[in-house]
């Protein structure tokens, strides 16, 4: 490049090396750790799987309230470990990003102090044992259409980490489908208690998919680079599709009066989702906003102790001749 500037010259590198990146990612190869990546898909990642880690986290919530009032010892059982699964999904994702160069301190920094967001959902309140049907239901069912597609991520460590997070959640939809069935099979009104939860968690779950492509910022890169293969309206429409029979089966509504099928296409069309009330609770106005974000901070100060422990512990490992 005779009588090229320096930065002439860097832009050609940066051009072939972002050349090489698109084309391994066209072939189906898996972007890890050391490999060269544009800043950009860095940022994203850590972005998006931060958040993920938070919502898991931040997920236990809602259904760690119901662990003292199962109405069962196998329920209580069963209820119990899905909520610990929560917990792991988060360390596996918090690991994921660490990968990426965010150190753990900075990212519960964000959540903590409300710069990071989490899953809207989550800023709901559970009401009833019925919730915990609707929860695994539809709140699961809508996080493992959206995680099978990030099993199929451009980025190693964050595919690898879905793959084994589907199989939990598949175990976590069927317990969930496991009590609407039973519910709806009851009395009446255990149907009702059922038939209540669905219509509480039906919207925010459909929220969960995010803002429709049009007003999706991320997508257009996030779709180039192969972290996401569906799009936000894709996803959502298959969920709909997925669960309106199986809720119409156990002779259940949805709240929606503007859902039809439409034959020609083969999809379930559902009315507009309240978009107002979307950013409102993403701003931290939700039903649950504080209440989640306040139980958070107390686990992280009660936790306190354990990590000034684990520094003593290695300080003193470090400290002893070897
Ligand atoms: N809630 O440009 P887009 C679970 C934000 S795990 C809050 O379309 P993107 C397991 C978005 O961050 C559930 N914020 O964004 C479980 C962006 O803002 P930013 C969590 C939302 O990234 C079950 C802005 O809006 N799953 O449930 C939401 O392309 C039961 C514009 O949006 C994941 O995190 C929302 N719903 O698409 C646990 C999966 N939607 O960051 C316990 C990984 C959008 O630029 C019990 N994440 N926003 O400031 C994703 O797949 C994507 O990030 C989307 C959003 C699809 C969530």
């Amino acid at each position: 490049m005779y009588g090229a500037t320096v930065d002439e010259i860097e832009d050609a590198a940066y051009d072939d090396k972002l050349a090489e990146f698109e084309a391994r990612i066209a072939r189906g190869e898996k972007i890890e750790p050391g490999d060269w990546m544009p800043d950009e898909y860095r940022r994203q990642l850590i972005r998006m799987i931060s958040q993920h880690a938070h919502s898991e986290v931040v997920g236990m919530l809602p259904e760690g309230t119901f662990i003292t009032s199962a109405p069962t010892l196998r329920r209580k059982l069963i209820l119990l470990a899905k909520v610990q699964d929560e917990g792991g999904h988060g360390q596996y994702l918090y690991h994921a990003a660490e990968t990426l160069g965010a150190t753990r301190e900075e990212m519960l920094e964000a959540l903590l102090s409300g710069k990071a967001k989490y899953a809207s959902v989550f800023n709901y309140p559970a009401l009833s044992w019925a919730d915990m049907g609707a929860i695994g239901m539809l709140v699961d069912g809508a996080a493992i259409l959206n995680q099978t597609m990030l099993a199929r991520a451009s980025y190693g460590p964050y595919s690898r980490a879905m793959i084994r997070i589907c199989t939990e959640e598949n175990f976590h939809q069927r317990q969930g489908e496991d009590i609407i069935i039973t519910l709806a099979q009851g009395t009446e009104e255990q149907k009702a208690m059922a038939q209540d939860a669905i219509n509480r968690w039906w919207w925010p779950s459909m929220m969960m998919f995010g803002p429709h492509d049009s007003d999706s910022k991320n997508s257009e890169i996030l779709l180039r680079w192969g972290v996401k293969t569906r799009t936000n309206d894709q996803l959502r429409q298959q969920f709909v599709n997925q669960m309106v029979p199986k809720l119409h089966k156990l002779g259940l509504s949805v709240p929606d009066p503007d859902l039809h099928y439409d034959e020609e296409s083969g999809n379930w069309i559902h009315g507009e989702i309240d978009w107002d009330e979307f950013w409102n609770v993403i701003k931290g106005n939700g039903p649950c906003n504080a209440e989640r974000m306040a139980a958070r901070r107390k686990a992280h100060e009660d936790g306190q102790w354990v990590r000034e422990a684990l520094e003593a512990y290695a300080a003193r490992q470090e400290a002893q001749p070897a």
